[in-house]
Protein backbone atom coordinates (compact mmCIF):
# COMPACT_ATOMS: atom_id res chain seq x y z
CA UNK A 1 0.00 0.00 0.00
CA UNK A 2 0.91 3.65 -0.76
CA UNK A 3 1.86 6.28 1.62
CA UNK A 4 -1.13 8.51 1.52
CA UNK A 5 -2.22 11.82 2.54
CA UNK A 6 -5.83 12.56 3.67
CA UNK A 7 -7.70 15.35 5.48
CA UNK A 8 -9.47 14.95 8.44
CA UNK A 9 -12.08 17.73 9.88
CA UNK A 10 -13.02 17.21 14.07
CA UNK A 11 -16.32 18.59 13.71
CA UNK A 12 -18.39 21.38 16.01
CA UNK A 13 -20.24 18.70 18.08
CA UNK A 14 -17.04 16.91 18.85
CA UNK A 15 -14.68 19.59 19.70
CA UNK A 16 -17.57 20.89 22.38
CA UNK A 17 -17.44 17.21 23.60
CA UNK A 18 -14.05 17.75 24.31
CA UNK A 19 -12.84 14.62 22.62
CA UNK A 20 -9.93 15.70 20.20
CA UNK A 21 -7.61 14.16 22.28
CA UNK A 22 -9.68 10.71 21.75
CA UNK A 23 -10.03 10.96 18.40
CA UNK A 24 -6.56 11.66 18.09
CA UNK A 25 -5.43 8.81 19.71
CA UNK A 26 -7.34 6.64 17.67
CA UNK A 27 -5.31 7.87 14.68
CA UNK A 28 -2.09 7.01 16.19
CA UNK A 29 -3.06 3.53 17.28
CA UNK A 30 -4.10 2.87 13.70
CA UNK A 31 -0.76 4.22 12.34
CA UNK A 32 -2.01 7.79 10.82
CA UNK A 33 0.78 10.53 11.50
CA UNK A 34 -0.74 14.03 12.19
CA UNK A 35 1.28 16.20 10.07
CA UNK A 36 -0.45 19.42 9.97
CA UNK A 37 -3.29 20.64 12.73
CA UNK A 38 -4.93 23.91 12.90
CA UNK A 39 -8.28 25.05 15.00
CA UNK A 40 -10.30 27.23 13.09
CA UNK A 41 -13.82 28.50 13.34
CA UNK A 42 -15.19 28.36 9.72
CA UNK A 43 -16.61 31.35 8.02
CA UNK A 44 -19.84 30.48 5.93
CA UNK A 45 -17.85 31.73 2.89
CA UNK A 46 -14.82 28.76 3.92
CA UNK A 47 -17.44 26.12 4.68
CA UNK A 48 -19.60 26.57 1.12
CA UNK A 49 -16.74 26.37 -0.50
CA UNK A 50 -15.45 23.54 0.94
CA UNK A 51 -18.37 21.44 0.64
CA UNK A 52 -19.27 22.91 -2.76
CA UNK A 53 -19.78 19.49 -4.46
CA UNK A 54 -23.20 19.09 -2.24
CA UNK A 55 -24.25 22.56 -2.98
CA UNK A 56 -27.45 21.18 -5.05
CA UNK A 57 -28.19 18.62 -2.50
CA UNK A 58 -31.30 19.30 0.03
CA UNK A 59 -29.38 19.19 2.79
CA UNK A 60 -26.20 21.93 1.86
CA UNK A 61 -27.73 24.52 4.09
CA UNK A 62 -28.12 22.36 7.19
CA UNK A 63 -24.02 21.15 6.84
CA UNK A 64 -22.79 24.76 6.42
CA UNK A 65 -25.20 25.65 9.13
CA UNK A 66 -23.75 23.17 11.27
CA UNK A 67 -19.89 23.33 10.05
CA UNK A 68 -19.89 27.39 11.30
CA UNK A 69 -21.80 26.42 14.75
CA UNK A 70 -18.20 26.28 16.46
CA UNK A 71 -14.29 25.96 15.89
CA UNK A 72 -13.52 23.04 14.27
CA UNK A 73 -10.19 21.40 14.57
CA UNK A 74 -8.33 20.27 10.85
CA UNK A 75 -5.48 17.70 10.12
CA UNK A 76 -3.22 16.41 7.03
CA UNK A 77 -3.01 12.62 8.35
CA UNK A 78 -0.22 10.76 6.63
CA UNK A 79 0.60 7.17 6.12
CA UNK A 80 0.00 3.54 4.53
CA UNK A 81 -3.58 3.85 2.94
CA UNK A 82 -4.52 6.78 4.62
CA UNK A 83 -7.74 7.84 3.32
CA UNK A 84 -9.28 4.41 3.10
CA UNK A 85 -7.91 3.62 6.89
CA UNK A 86 -9.08 6.80 8.05
CA UNK A 87 -12.77 6.39 6.33
CA UNK A 88 -13.05 2.94 8.63
CA UNK A 89 -11.50 4.64 11.48
CA UNK A 90 -14.58 7.16 11.04
CA UNK A 91 -17.34 4.96 9.98
CA UNK A 92 -20.43 5.47 7.93
CA UNK A 93 -22.12 8.63 7.68
CA UNK A 94 -25.23 8.07 9.53
CA UNK A 95 -24.31 7.07 13.43
CA UNK A 96 -26.98 4.97 13.59
CA UNK A 97 -25.56 2.37 10.62
CA UNK A 98 -21.75 2.98 11.78
CA UNK A 99 -19.99 0.19 13.11
CA UNK A 100 -19.28 -0.14 16.77
CA UNK A 101 -16.10 1.12 17.78
CA UNK A 102 -15.97 3.97 14.98
CA UNK A 103 -15.44 7.52 16.06
CA UNK A 104 -19.09 8.01 14.63
CA UNK A 105 -20.86 5.43 16.81
CA UNK A 106 -18.66 6.62 19.79
CA UNK A 107 -19.21 9.94 19.59
CA UNK A 108 -22.03 11.26 17.11
CA UNK A 109 -25.04 12.36 17.79
CA UNK A 110 -26.89 12.38 14.08
CA UNK A 111 -26.06 12.37 10.38
CA UNK A 112 -26.03 16.39 10.49
CA UNK A 113 -23.73 16.06 14.01
CA UNK A 114 -21.68 13.17 12.82
CA UNK A 115 -18.06 14.29 14.63
CA UNK A 116 -15.33 13.66 11.67
CA UNK A 117 -15.24 14.76 8.47
CA UNK A 118 -12.55 12.92 6.14
CA UNK A 119 -11.45 12.96 2.33
CA UNK A 120 -13.53 10.04 0.39
CA UNK A 121 -10.69 9.88 -2.11
CA UNK A 122 -7.01 10.44 -2.89
CA UNK A 123 -7.59 12.92 -5.43
CA UNK A 124 -10.46 14.78 -3.04
CA UNK A 125 -7.81 14.78 -0.23
CA UNK A 126 -5.57 16.67 -2.32
CA UNK A 127 -7.65 19.44 -3.31
CA UNK A 128 -8.96 19.02 0.57
CA UNK A 129 -5.37 19.59 1.78
CA UNK A 130 -4.51 22.36 -0.07
CA UNK A 131 -7.92 24.55 0.55
CA UNK A 132 -6.63 24.68 4.01
CA UNK A 133 -3.03 24.34 4.11
CA UNK A 134 0.01 26.15 2.40
CA UNK A 135 3.19 23.34 1.62
CA UNK A 136 4.66 25.40 4.24
CA UNK A 137 2.44 24.33 6.85
CA UNK A 138 2.55 20.32 6.31
CA UNK A 139 5.83 18.79 8.35
CA UNK A 140 6.41 15.21 7.03
CA UNK A 141 9.05 13.32 8.87
P1 LIG B 1 -18.03 14.06 5.28
O1 LIG B 1 -17.89 14.57 3.85
O2 LIG B 1 -18.44 15.13 6.24
O3 LIG B 1 -16.79 13.32 5.71
O4 LIG B 1 -19.19 12.97 5.33
P2 LIG B 1 -19.41 11.76 4.34
O5 LIG B 1 -18.36 11.73 3.28
O6 LIG B 1 -19.55 10.53 5.19
O7 LIG B 1 -20.82 12.12 3.73
P3 LIG B 1 -21.17 13.07 2.48
O8 LIG B 1 -22.07 12.32 1.57
O9 LIG B 1 -19.91 13.64 1.89
O10 LIG B 1 -22.01 14.24 3.14
C1 LIG B 1 -21.39 15.33 3.80
C2 LIG B 1 -22.13 15.60 5.09
O11 LIG B 1 -23.44 16.04 4.78
C3 LIG B 1 -24.36 15.54 5.75
N1 LIG B 1 -25.37 14.72 5.10
N2 LIG B 1 -26.64 14.78 5.41
N3 LIG B 1 -29.43 14.34 5.53
C4 LIG B 1 -28.70 13.65 4.68
O12 LIG B 1 -29.18 12.82 3.93
C5 LIG B 1 -27.28 13.90 4.63
N4 LIG B 1 -26.43 13.31 3.83
C6 LIG B 1 -25.21 13.83 4.13
C7 LIG B 1 -23.60 14.69 6.72
O13 LIG B 1 -23.35 15.46 7.89
C8 LIG B 1 -22.31 14.38 5.99
O14 LIG B 1 -21.23 14.20 6.89
MG1 LIG C 1 -17.87 13.43 2.12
Amino acid sequence: MALERTLSIIKPDAVAKNVIGEIYTRFEKAGLRIIAAKMKHLSRKEAEGFYAVHRERPFFNALVEFMVSGPVMIQVLEGEGAVLKNRELMGATNPKDAAPGTIRADFAASIDANAVHGSDALETAKVEIAYFFADTEISPR
